[in-house]
């Protein structure tokens, strides 16, 4: 299915938060995970510094769309006396609000010597922050929490890299956050001449609606002058998330503005974060571009999943499920 228009539009003052807008001296700033707490939203961003290595700093607008203030210092920074598996920085976070718990989780990418893991924290505030440390070994990443549990687990989409075969999207269980058990894959990438042949990665957190679980991925298509990431749509069954009902052929957002062509990493738009607004049935997706600046676009959610739940069910290549 082919959507007639552009399901989603860039907001026309992108990009929203460039290194120059944060109060202290960086390489660049992107792939912000986004929370809506008491109105307003919140971005914890990547931001590399002038060594290549990432932390985690908050923005905060009252409109989620301009008047962007970063906080003085970093939010979340690497701890690798404490945690060597963040030798290296963290990156990409993405934020799940468990009404459970009341507090958000934090997945994001702890980059280990072995390669980039999996981690989570926990906020209330994205002030303070406590680590759960690594729930993932390398390499894995591009991972976010379901909001509520599932038969009484904890699932986590979460994408591992294995040697051969190509990196796909998994989900996880846990009773309690620690322990995680049951692997089930979930999205296969394409393969051959698909623009998410061989890798793919969850983008922003499932988010809940009526229809089901809808998802975001980003996938990578390997060209002769790089890597060209883009994004696409999923839909999810409600009650039993492992179910993919509907899955995009077309990608919904690739880089065409000149801030997702030209940065430090060219021709890339890396969502990590959404929040839908109730009120106007606007959904706001909050991406990297070129791995140097933040951006936003936005969409009725109404036409996104109108539009996902005309796509077919997705195809598996092969027949068991865990090959
Ligand atoms: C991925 C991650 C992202 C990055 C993207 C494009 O593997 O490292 O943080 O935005 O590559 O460089």
């Amino acid at each position: 299915m082919v959507a007639s228009v552009e399901l989603f539009s860039r907001f026309p003052a992108n990009p929203i938060v460039t290194v120059d807008d944060l109060p202290y001296r960086a390489n660049s700033v992107f792939n912000p995970g986004a929370a809506l707490v008491d109105g307003e939203t919140i971005l914890l961003m990547r931001v590399e510094d002038r060594r290549g290595l990432s932390h985690l700093t908050v923005a905060r607008s009252r409109d989620g769309l301009t008047g962007w203030t970063c906080d003085p210092e970093p939010g979340l920074r690497a701890a690798p006396e404490r945690h060597p598996e963040e030798v290296w920085g963290l990156e990409d976070p993405r934020l799940t609000w468990l009404p459970e718990e009341g507090h958000w989780v934090i997945a994001y990418t702890a980059f280990s010597r072995r390669g980039p893991l999996v981690s989570l924290a926990t906020t209330t505030d994205f002030r303070t922050f406590t680590r759960l440390g690594p729930v993932m070994p390398p390499e894995d990443k591009d991972a976010a929490l379901f909001p509520r549990r599932f038969d009484g687990r904890w699932l986590l989409v979460h994408r591992p890299t294995p040697l051969v075969g190509g990196a796909h999207i998994w989900t996880s269980a846990s009773p309690d956050l620690r322990y995680w058990g049951d692997q089930h894959l979930l999205l296969e990438a394409r393969e051959g001449g698909w623009w998410d042949a061989r890798k793919i990665g969850l983008g922003p957190p499932p988010l809940e609606t009526p229809d089901g679980w809808l998802i975001m991925y980003h996938g990578v298509r390997t060209t002769a002058s790089g890597s060209l990431y883009r994004s696409g749509l999923a839909l999810l069954d409600l009650e039993e998330p492992n179910v993919v009902l509907n899955r995009s052929d077309d990608w919904v957002l690739g880089p065409e503005a000149p801030y997702e062509r030209a940065g430090d990493v060219a021709d890339i738009v890396f969502p990590c974060g959404w929040v839908h607004d109730e009120g106007t049935d606007t959904l706001r997706v909050y991406y990297g571009a070129a791995d140097t600046s933040v951006a936003v676009a936005t969409a009725r959610l109404s036409d996104v999943l109108a539009y996902v739940k005309s796509c077919p069910p997705p195809q598996r290549r092969r027949h068991s499920d865990q090959d």
